[in-house]
């Protein structure tokens, strides 16, 4: 029997799975639990982003003003590490985004803007879910070249760290790279590779892609630099990652993909890329030699996927 995967992009709908993790209502470790206004806005936000339907226009979303500040906050604050800490496709690519004025410091870009960059740049397209969703659903949506992207953003007393993603998240860490045409092709690969593949192989693919995609560094000028948006998005972290405090190891799938990772507090292990190319493509090498009795062909055209 065939695991149901989606056929086509409004399947994704079905793919709305979240993983409930770092809940503000229940887990201290949260840095908005307790915060009753903030736990509200939160559930509105992700209330409004579940009733998202593939095909519906996305609505404009008003963001308060301690929101816009918070933005500005970490907007600000990570651009100083930029030429120091981050590789260069992310800041060719984030470069692009602040001249076309999609990202800039004073207002919380609008899912539906970035959307008309990322459609004419790659196809890329991003669609509202309401959390850390399971790694089958959103590496199935990468098949269709769709990020589910979160709405709400990071409690304002903890600007420069988040340990759920966030709108700051997606938009300053991944953005960037899905609007890169090499990498927004691989990472649709790997998507397509994903779908119906067993439970112990999503869970290897999305270890790696933790390691890389969300923690990655790679060396450029014999100095570290960040690739994954994991970093990309957090001020504390970037500088600890690139320090000589944590453990570097080289990236190798085959190591990286049964390595136990930390997700409440900064890892102490990162696997470094020769770059984030290079990455992808042996992430992409890596899904393609997991077995599955069955080979996907997408139709861009339709959006649609046969299997033969
Ligand atoms: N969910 C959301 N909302 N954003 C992500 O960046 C994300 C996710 N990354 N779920 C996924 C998991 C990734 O780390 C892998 C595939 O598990
Ligand atoms: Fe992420």
């Amino acid at each position: 029997e065939e695991l149901w995967f989606p056929r086509h992009i409004s399947d994704l709908d079905k793919c709305s799975l979240c993983i409930t993790k770092y809940e503000p209502t229940t887990d201290p470790r949260h840095p908005g639990f307790g915060d009753q206004e903030y736990i509200a806005r939160r559930k509105f936000l992700n209330d409004q982003a579940l009733e998202y339907k593939h095909g519906d226009e996305i609505g404009y979303v008003k963001y308060t003003q301690e929101e816009h500040d918070t933005w500005k906050a970490v907007y600000e604050k990570l651009g100083d590490l930029h030429e120091s800490h981050t590789c260069a496709v992310y800041r060719q690519n984030l470069k692009i985004l602040q001249q076309e004025n999609v990202l800039g410091p004073d207002e919380i870009p609008q899912i539906r803007d970035v959307n008309k960059f990322l459609q004419k740049k790659t196809g890329f397209e991003l669609r509202p879910c309401s959390g850390l969703l399971s790694a089958r659903d959103f590496l199935a949506s990468l098949a269709f070249r769709v990020f589910q992207t979160t709405t709400y953003l990071r409690h304002h007393k903890s600007p420069h760290h988040s340990p759920e993603p966030d709108l700051i998240h997606e938009l300053l860490g991944h953005v960037p790279m899905f609007s890169d045409p090499l990498l927004a092709q691989m990472s649709q690969d790997i998507g397509l590779m994903s779908l119906g593949a067993s439970d112990e192989n999503i869970e290897k693919l999305a270890t790696v892609y933790w390691f890389i995609v969300e923690f990655g560094l790679c060396k450029e000028d014999g100095k570290l630099k960040a690739i994954g948006a994991g970093l990309l998005s957090a001020y504390g972290e970037l500088i600890h990652a690139c320090s000589d405090a944590p453990q570097h190891k080289d990236f190798d799938p085959m190591v990286t993909a049964v390595q136990k990772y930390e997700d409440s507090d900064y890892q102490p292990l990162y696997f470094v890329a020769d770059s984030i190319h290079d990455a992808l493509s042996k992430l992409r090498k890596f899904a393609s030699s997991m077995a599955r009795p069955f080979s996907v062909i997408y139709d861009p055209f339709t959006k649609s996927i046969e299997t033969i």
